[in-house]
């Protein structure tokens, strides 16, 4: 007999319900997690994160930023985070993609060998992201729970972002996030000679996402300075104060008018160079993600295309 993929299981399931009218005390109550749930736990595709979010509201979270910018730091300390206990009142309450969280983290434990904490080089891959998956305990007497699901892409992927076919492509995932957090790498800017760039770079992924239309005006875009133990470790002068409220200026006066709701932040997911508490900064950045308005159902990806530009000619023709 041939398997029926999990999307078809979910919908077998339900009509087994209908046609009975009522749910026998012998049928079991499915729950979408469990039959989405993937055996091998490796990080959710795209039809598997729908599947899910038309199962259940959940909150999509991109993470972005060049390459080595530490977005799956990020993640990986989230993760570890959790393993000691709630953060902010919400507990750990499950993941389609246990595994692939405990991947992510092995290189940063000592059972790896590694002697400094280390995360492994994210592959690229052409095409539609992969999703990690995480559900939480908000309130365990009320039963109120939360899905969040992040992308963990390289950055190679928003470092050819100003490929406009490229990215109409690759970048079609963008139009479903709720929030967008744009990685700046804190570590690049203690050369005086590569800060320019870092700004730039960010800038760049930015104003690509706009262009295309790729992030909707309701999805919230944080800008953050990724491995803040950098700036503390160097003093955190008046000189780069100076320079990240500058930077702050510049991002808010090209992009305040694109978004309902720009923010900027410091991270430091795993200092080495400062003592900064273990993911400092992450327990803020989670609160914003729980506080966000879920979606209910998965949005259509469908590009609104308009104009003549030629990353939206592309889009066009894709799409016929
Ligand atoms: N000192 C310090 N190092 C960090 C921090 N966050 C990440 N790193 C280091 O930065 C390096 C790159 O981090 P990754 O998380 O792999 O970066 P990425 O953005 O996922 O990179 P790609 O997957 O290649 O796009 C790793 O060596 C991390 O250990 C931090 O807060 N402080
Ligand atoms: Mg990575």
């Amino acid at each position: 007999m041939a398997t029926k993929n999990p999307q078809e299981q979910v919908s077998a399931m339900v009509q087994s319900e209908t046609t009975d009218g009522s749910v026998s005390a012998e049928v079991p109550q499915a729950d979408p997690l469990d039959i989405i749930d993937l055996p091998s736990g490796k990080p959710l595709n795209d039809s598997a994160a729908t599947a899910l979010s038309k199962s259940r509201a959940v909150k999509w979270v991109v993470i972005a930023g060049p390459v080595g910018a530490g977005k799956t730091t990020l993640l990986a300390t989230l993760y570890e985070l959790f393993q000691s206990g709630p953060i902010n009142g919400c507990r750990f309450a499950g993941s389609n993609t246990l595994p692939a969280f405990e991947e992510i983290c092995h290189l940063s434990r000592m059972e790896s060998g590694n002697m400094n904490p280390e995360t492994g080089r994210t592959l690229y891959k052409e095409g539609n992201p992969s999703y990690l998956h995480l559900r939480l305990n908000l309130d365990i007497a009320a039963g109120k729970f939360t899905d969040l699901l992040f992308t963990d892409v390289s950055g190679e992927m928003f470092e050819d972002i100003r490929d406009s076919e490229k990215s109409s492509k690759d970048l079609v995932f963008l139009r479903r996030a709720n929030y967008f957090l744009l990685l700046l790498d804190g570590k690049k800017c203690m050369r005086p000679d590569q800060r320019h760039k870092v700004v730039q770079d960010g800038k760049t992924i930015l104003q690509a996402c706009f262009d295309g239309e790729m992030l909707s005006k309701e999805c919230v875009v944080k800008v953050v300075w990724s491995k803040f133990d950098y700036f503390r470790n160097a003093g955190d002068t008046q000189e780069h104060k100076k320079f990240r409220q500058e930077t702050d200026a510049r991002f808010s006066a090209a992009f305040s008018s694109k978004t309902k709701d720009l923010r900027f932040g410091c991270l430091a997911s795993r200092p080495t160079e400062f003592d900064l508490e273990f993911g400092h900064g992450v327990n803020d950045l989670l609160a914003e993600w729980v506080g966000l308005g879920a979606q209910s159902d998965a949005m259509s990806l469908a590009p609104q295309i308009r104009g003549k530009r030629e990353i939206e000619l592309f889009a066009r023709r894709m799409q016929e």
